[in-house]
């Protein structure tokens, strides 16, 4: 297991001073023709490099927002970003599931070189969890090695902070947030404890803090969303005269279905509820509206970091981000219903799977005056282009051998965005999946970890014609097939934590 002397051989660049930070975000705007930057520099103002808010809803699917069709679920504060920043259509989520997808997100590797590819815990987590105190087995730990958005940011005099789920390591490991470039966690760190939105109590980096009136039953007092956006709102304040990363990845709509009575009330008389049979996680009385609840509460929530951006003057220096680590919920698990809401809006699939219902994500981005408000973007774009693309923005070092590409120039208007070549996938769970995307075309294998005579069958999709992923053309296009198969393999490194046999076997030298 990972300790404290591996830490230690992490190299770490001296952090830059915040002179030095500015100075190179000056000439960084310079380079990127920002009119207003350029005025301030000609009249010699020292220009801050801008704030970023990155936050994260947790299995909210792609139709679940207003401005992105959903008709049930109101989010007024999240359809403001679109109206005043750029909406993606086309933007995927590293992986299916939430730990592997949260490592793309940090580390700007797609699934293919990610070192975290599916849920679960390592060896040895046991012991670690008795001598540390844990109540909940926590995920694989990103190594050392793997460079952050927290550790880029940190490294330019930005105060970095993460409210919500983290999912990539518990304190003590090499994963805790504290060794992966965050000052500040506040929250879950292991995924199980989230399942529960009245937790006992919530991590302050390693410290745990009680949450008042929690008993982890279907009701409590404080719930653990509110929180959230409590420190986040604190921690805003407390950084306002400095750079800042504030990361937000919210536990919610994951299940449990639980929300404040009040939120749930506004839902109870409007949202029809229907019989269905109840498994996994607490049962709610009315699931439906209190599946609405959760995301209009975090939608809330999400209003009040808008507003304290604004009372504070950081609304135009601060670029915000929403998006969601995967789909939503399959078979009304713990009562969700994504059919009636149609959550993965006209895609196939839902969490767990690499049909398109279980990766297309929102993703809405605001900066106001430099991105054009109520834009669209169709450009496939992944979770592992958020890295280099907030390294763009505020002049950071984007790691070498990465996986992503910065999009600040798109966000900017620019015209000639470069775009990639192909977007990969690899999941060794729910059956074993593997997909990849280059233009229109959609590869996607399935089932390859079950009973299978041929686990290397792709089906081929083109999704401009069939966005659902309803006719499979590889019979049609042999060619193409096996074109796009080298290419997922290529795309691929193999992974001795997460082994996946049928690809692994393909990278051994021939007999
Ligand atoms: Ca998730």
């Amino acid at each position: 297991m990972t300790g404290h002397s591996c830490f230690l051989r992490k190299k770490l660049c001296p952090s830059r001073s915040r002179a030095a930070a500015a100075a190179m975000w000056l000439l960084l705007a310079l380079m990127f023709d920002v009119p207003m930057l350029q005025a301030n520099a000609a009249a010699g103002a020292e220009a801050a490099p801008p704030n970023i808010v990155l936050i994260m809803a947790d299995d909210l699917g792609y139709g679940e927002l207003g401005c992105y069709g959903q008709k049930w679920i109101r989010t007024p504060h999240l359809d403001s970003l679109a109206r005043d920043g750029m909406k993606f259509t086309s933007f995927y989520a590293g992986n299916a599931v939430c730990a592997p997808s949260r490592c793309c997100l940090m580390t700007g590797r797609h699934g293919g070189h990610a070192h975290v590819r599916n849920n679960g815990s390592p060896k040895g987590t046991e012991q670690l969890a008795k001598k540390y105190g844990w109540e909940f087995p926590s995920q694989y730990p990103l190594p050392p090695e793997e460079v952050t958005i927290g550790e880029i940011l940190k490294e330019q005099g930005y105060a970095t902070g993460a409210m919500g789920k983290w999912g990539l390591g518990h304190f003590g490991t090499t994963g805790d947030p504290a060794r992966q470039g965050f000052d500040l966690f506040y929250g879950f760190n292991a995924q199980r404890h989230a399942h529960n939105h009245y937790p006992k109590f919530l991590w302050r980096n390693a410290k745990k803090e009680p949450q008042p009136g929690n008993d982890r039953t279907l009701h409590g007092e404080t719930w653990s969303q509110d929180q959230f956006v409590k420190e986040g709102l604190e921690f805003i304040r407390r950084h306002q005269k400095q750079p800042f990363l504030l990361y937000l990845p919210f536990a919610v709509p994951h299940l449990s279905i639980q929300a404040p009575p009040a939120a749930v009330e506004e839902y109870t008389g409007t949202i029809p509820e229907a019989e269905y049979k109840h498994r996994g996680y607490l049962e709610h009385p009315h699931p439906r509206a209190g599946y609405a609840a959760m995301v209009t509460e975090m939608d809330r929530g999400i209003g009040q970091i808008l507003k304290l951006l604004e009372e504070l003057d950081l609304a135009e220096n601060t670029v915000v981000f929403f998006t969601s680590d995967n789909g939503p919920t399959y078979d009304r698990l713990g009562g969700s219903d994504s059919d009636f809401f149609e959550s993965a809006g006209p895609f196939r699939g839902r969490k767990g799977s690499l049909y398109e219902g279980g990766i297309r994500v929102p993703l809405l981005v605001r900066w106001p005056g430099k991105i054009a408000g109520g834009t669209t973007a169709d450009m496939p774009l992944g979770f592992h282009d958020l890295l280099p693309t907030i390294a763009g923005l505020t002049g950071s070092r984007t790691p070498e051998g990465i996986d992503g590409l910065s999009f600040a120039p798109l966000l900017r208007g620019a015209k000639d965005q470069q775009p990639h070549e192909i977007l990969y996938w690899e999941f060794p769970a729910y059956g074993g999946q593997q997909a990849l995307r280059q233009g229109d075309w959609k590869a996607i294998r399935q089932n390859m970890l079950k009973k299978n005579d041929d686990p290397l069958r792709i089906e081929l999709y083109n999704l401009k014609d069939d966005p659902g992923e309803t006719r499979d053309l590889a019979a049609e296009q042999p060619e193409r097939v096996r074109r796009m198969a080298r290419m997922m393999q290529e795309a691929r490194t193999p992974s001795r934590e997460f082994p996946f046999p049928p690809l692994d076997r393909l990278h051994e030298p021939a007999n």
